[in-house]
């Protein structure tokens, strides 16, 4: 390969991290395998941290057996940019309930692959492709242990499969947790930490004229 296809490959590539990053990219943000006490009140949160709205039609959950469309979600819809939708294990109803959420918070319950302390979150998309998965157990992985409390990713964590390196939800923690009527403790609905869409802007921006200035 001569050095120009070379750069044509390079520029390719780039061009097509840019493409998927404007077309956006769902993640795992936040989990809890268990209410309080054991209860049945799991939920996942996933959220849209890319910067343009995904329509998650045909979209599935499946825990560690690992099957795409085992638990159907497409009845979320379109997840706008930066938007986050719960699955559970209560119906929605009781969920929006427990944690006082709006009806602007898309929740599909009755989610039946129920999820154990050590157990896996896996995400497809309508082809059944792989788009995130969160493998966890507190005591071999590490990690907060989601039992009536929730685990959250960092930004920087998101799709990086870390278990260990998530958080646990406290009351007015920086993902803005807080009590459920249950008294579980988490922030479904919401993910706090995605970087303003100013700070993506600058740091391409940045390296734009980086690469402008190599070149001259
Ligand atoms: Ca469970
Ligand atoms: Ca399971
Ligand atoms: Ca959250």
């Amino acid at each position: 390969m001569s050095s120009n296809q070379t750069i044509g490959a390079v520029g390719l590539t780039m061009g097509l991290a840019f493409a998927g990053s404007a077309l956006g990219a769902i993640r795992i943000t936040e989990w809890m395998y268990n209410g309080a006490g054991g209860t049945a009140r799991e939920f996942v949160e996933i959220t849209n941290t890319g910067g343009s709205a995904i329509d998650l039609t045909g979209w599935s959950f499946d825990d560690n057996s690992r099957t795409p469309g085992s638990f159907a979600i497409g009845a979320l819809g379109i997840l706008a940019a930066g938007q986050s939708a719960i699955i559970c294990e209560p119906t929605e109803a009781a969920f929006r309930s427990a944690w006082g959420l709006s009806a602007a918070i898309k929740i599909i319950g009755g989610n039946t692959n129920n999820l154990g302390r050590a157990d896996e979150v896996n995400i497809y998309d309508a082809m059944g492709a792989l788009v995130d998965r969160l493998t966890y157990d507190d005591q071999t992985i590490g990690g907060p242990r989601t039992q009536g409390i929730s685990g959250n990713i960092a930004f920087a964590n998101l799709g990086a499969n870390a278990a260990n390196l998530a958080a646990a939800s406290a009351v007015s923690d920086s993902y803005g947790s807080y009590a459920s009527s249950n008294g579980d403790i988490g922030n479904p609905g919401t993910y706090s930490d995605i970087p303003a869409p100013g700070v993506f802007t600058l740091a391409v921006a940045g390296g734009a004229i980086a690469s402008r200035r190599r070149r001259n």
